[in-house]
């Protein structure tokens, strides 16, 4: 391996922190929120379930090759999640590597299909020697390494964070969309999780009744921010139910228990945040569609732990036809159609939290646009589609599609 740049490259602090706009970084599990969801039934993972999905990553496993895999922010609400789901996926893991920070270093991680796994201080050289490595880590610590670690022939990059996603060479995949543009390119970039989540039921749609608008109005949960988002909704809610104080609100503009907030990241120059426009850009590149697509988002931040919802709203070139989009959206890859409203049976964060799919429901033809128009609502695993499982599932699809092959053999 070629040595590329620093050879032992500490974590600063800074780098590794959360904030609203890099939600995926160093990120912890919450507590109550793995205990509800370890109660809960098992989830649906797409990858070991469906065989309609044509880049179903198990059903074209490249079984002659076996890759090493790295983690970095490993330790975090993100990476323990990629952790997760590779443990479930068919990828060929030759051996799993995590790396951390100076605090992390020595750290023992346990999993069941991988073994004891001693968390490694993270440099690009030892990066470099991994086929695959997921960065579940901040924008600024991917734009200081992923190019050293990915460039000249090394590891093929997967960056959870927005530092590459807008850049023209870089793919930026959902792959039961645009998986095949993975091939030959050894740095992907993975969504941000609203666009991620929207774009499964957005996408079949598309296909099916060519769209010409979309508005969107989501309800975040707090795990968008991170670890700190999360602990600040449960310790803000105690808070504000035992004693008479206010509760704090270091990461959120406002406190967030029993209160929705209309601002996700920061304000742009057109009054929209950087969040709202992160899914204007992101689906617009995603989808292939024209570069002044209507898009319009209104991004909010509601007092739920870790599933995203979304009510969105299209135009469409083609008439709406319930049967037709019922069908399309029930046999989507990584789609449950929730949608029996006489049983009370819809998409709900209680529901899709944990869930490998992202539900859809609240089908109907819109009163704005008439026949051609539809309105739905979507609820997705924020750390899940919106993170952690899409950045696996780039890894299952690199192996499908023979691009890792192509590459390391
Ligand atoms: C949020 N979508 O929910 C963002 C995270 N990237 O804050």
């Amino acid at each position: 391996m070629k040595f590329i740049g620093s050879a032992l490259v500490a974590f600063s602090l800074a780098a590794l922190l959360p904030t609203e706009s890099e939600a995926f970084a160093g990120l912890a599990h919450n507590r109550q929120t793995k205990a509800f969801l370890s109660s809960r039934t098992t989830t649906s993972p797409s990858f070991l379930q469906r065989s309609n999905n044509p880049s179903s990553p198990s059903s074209s496993t490249n079984l002659s090759m076996s890759y090493s895999v790295g983690i970095v922010g490993a330790t975090g609400a993100v990476g323990k999640e990629i952790q997760q789901c590779l443990e479930k996926s068919s990828f060929p893991v030759s051996n799993l590597r995590i790396f951390g920070s100076e605090r992390s270093k020595g750290k023992v991680v346990e999993s069941d299909k991988f073994g004891s796994i001693t968390v490694e201080l993270f440099d690009v050289e030892k990066g470099r020697e991994c086929n695959v490595i997921f960065l579940a880590v901040s924008g600024d610590f991917a734009s200081e390494h992923a190019k050293a670690l990915s460039d000249n022939d090394g590891a093929v990059v997967i960056d959870n964070s927005s530092a590459f996603r807008y850049e023209k060479d870089i793919p930026l995949v959902v792959p039961e969309i645009n998986g095949q543009c993975t091939k030959g390119s050894r740095l992907i970039a993975n969504p941000n999780c609203t666009t991620a989540i929207g774009l499964m039921a957005l996408w079949p749609l598309h296909k099916a009744f060519k769209l010409k608008k979309i508005i969107m109005s989501t309800y975040q949960a707090a795990s968008g921010a991170g670890q700190p988002g999360m602990d600040e909704l449960t310790e803000g809610t105690k808070t504000y139910l035992t004693t008479d104080e206010q509760p704090k609100n270091d990461i959120f503009a406002y406190p967030l228990p029993f209160n929705v907030i209309p601002q996700i990241d920061k304000f742009q120059d057109n009054g929209y945040t950087k969040e709202e426009m992160k899914v204007t850009w992101e689906s617009r590149k995603i989808c292939g569609l024209d570069e002044d697509f209507p898009i319009s988002c209104t991004a909010v931040r509601i007092p739920t732990i870790r599933a995203h919802s979304e009510v969105i709203v299209v135009e469409t070139e083609k008439e709406f036809d319930m049967e037709l989009a019922r069908k399309v959206l029930d046999e989507a890859p990584g789609v449950s159609l929730v949608d029996e409203p006489s049983e009370l049976k819809y998409p709900m964060p209680l529901t899709a939290t944990g869930s490998y799919d992202v539900e859809v429901g609240r089908l109907r033809e819109s009163l704005v646009f008439g026949k051609n128009g539809i309105e739905f609502f979507v609820c997705g695993d924020q750390l899940l589609r919106g993170a952690a499982l899409n950045a696996v599932l780039v890894a299952e699809e690199m192996n499908n599609n023979g691009a890792l092959a192509e590459m390391f053999s």
